[in-house]
């Protein structure tokens, strides 16, 4: 729970302001986007004028929800208070442009957070509104906004639901707690349509015909090497160069190599024109490896997302056969119990 004095503190800092710049860092998903749009209701109907910034474009996948457009790259200067959501660390702010990161420095600045790591964004004047126990950025809002009486209108409870919903997986990851639970009744209460939730995002999923029959021929064509174990999938430059302007190729197919039973790790290779080959690697709980994994390739990522670029093998083969060995060496590790 966040504290009443912080939240009194953030009336404050509102009430005294008349332009507000809401900030999401360069990992936007949909609970910082259900934030934005979420504070962007609410101190909207408080008179206030609102602006959205994010460094880099919204992810395509996250479009079909109402209301992306209005996320800027464009750089504004005039306003009197920011605020950051869904992160509170200055390492996910690095192509946030540099007059922009001066101006919210030296002015009020608000930040909304569930992260764990500790803060290290400051401005002139800052107050944290951070609780790692809540599921979702959007929980905290909903609870400042209720404390501080701020009317949540029936669009600002919907994409506040919205922000549960996509980081708890549909109140399903261990970080849901009953208070994330009575949050999003509170939201549906306050007019949030949960049924057009699902149903617009199932309509995210819609493919174009000939994207689905190359998904199909993509799938006949994984390899597979320790028994079933690490799954493969190369996709040539001439297929680069047909789909990835419409889709990301490896996309189409990582989540159901990952389906293999016995699969631990799933690369995905992409062969340039120009000696140049790209991995995605995706791994599945008992394989927390993936980033290790890459490492070993220059390149980086997380536990179980991670990629790397190289241009030193002339043909895949070798350095298929060298992944695989490394991996074969990873899956040797002692077995760890992991939660995700
Ligand atoms: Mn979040």
């Amino acid at each position: 729970m966040i504290q009443n004095k912080t939240s009194l503190a953030i009336d404050q800092l509102i009430t005294r302001s008349k332009h507000i710049l809401i900030i999401q860092a360069e990992n936007p998903d949909g609970d910082s986007l259900g934030s934005v749009l979420g504070l962007e209701q609410i101190l909207g109907d408080k008179n206030k004028e609102i602006s959205l910034y994010c460094a880099i474009d919204i992810p395509e996948y996250l479009r079909y929800f109402e209301g992306w457009s209005r996320v800027e790259k464009d750089v504004i200067s005039d306003f009197d208070l920011s605020i950051i959501v869904d992160t509170s660390s200055i390492a996910l702010l690095q192509k946030t442009n540099h007059n922009l990161l001066k101006a919210i420095n030296n002015k009020p600045l608000i930040i909304i957070d569930h992260h764990q790591n500790k803060p290290d964004i400051e401005a002139k004047e800052t107050i944290l509104a951070i609780d790692p126990s809540a599921a979702a950025t959007t929980q905290i809002i909903y609870e400042i906004a209720n404390y501080l009486k701020y009317p949540i209108n029936k669009e600002a409870a919907h994409v506040l639901a919205f922000g549960i919903l996509s980081d708890t997986l549909g109140l399903t990851t261990p970080s849901t707690t009953s208070s994330t639970i009575r949050t999003l009744a509170s939201l549906v209460d306050l007019g949030a349509n949960l049924t057009k939730l699902d149903s617009d995002r199932k309509l995210s999923y819609q493919k174009s015909l000939k994207l689905l029959k190359y998904k199909g021929d993509l799938l006949k064509r994984i390899e597979t090497y320790l028994e079933d174990q690490i799954a493969i999938i190369t996709i040539p430059w001439s297929e680069i160069k047909e789909y990835s302007p419409i889709y990301n190729p490896p996309m189409l197919i990582m989540e159901d190599m990952r389906l293999i039973i016995n699969n631990k790790v799933s690369i995905a290779f992409k062969v340039y024109d120009d000696q140049k080959i790209t991995a995605k690697i995706r791994s599945n709980p008992n394989f927390p490896y993936a980033n290790q994994l890459a490492t070993e390739f220059g390149g980086g990522g997380h536990k179980f997302a991670s990629g790397f670029k190289t241009t030193q093998y002339k043909d895949l083969e070798q350095l298929k056969s060298l992944v695989i060995s490394k991996t074969q060496a990873l899956l040797n590790k002692p077995p760890v119990d992991e939660n995700i």
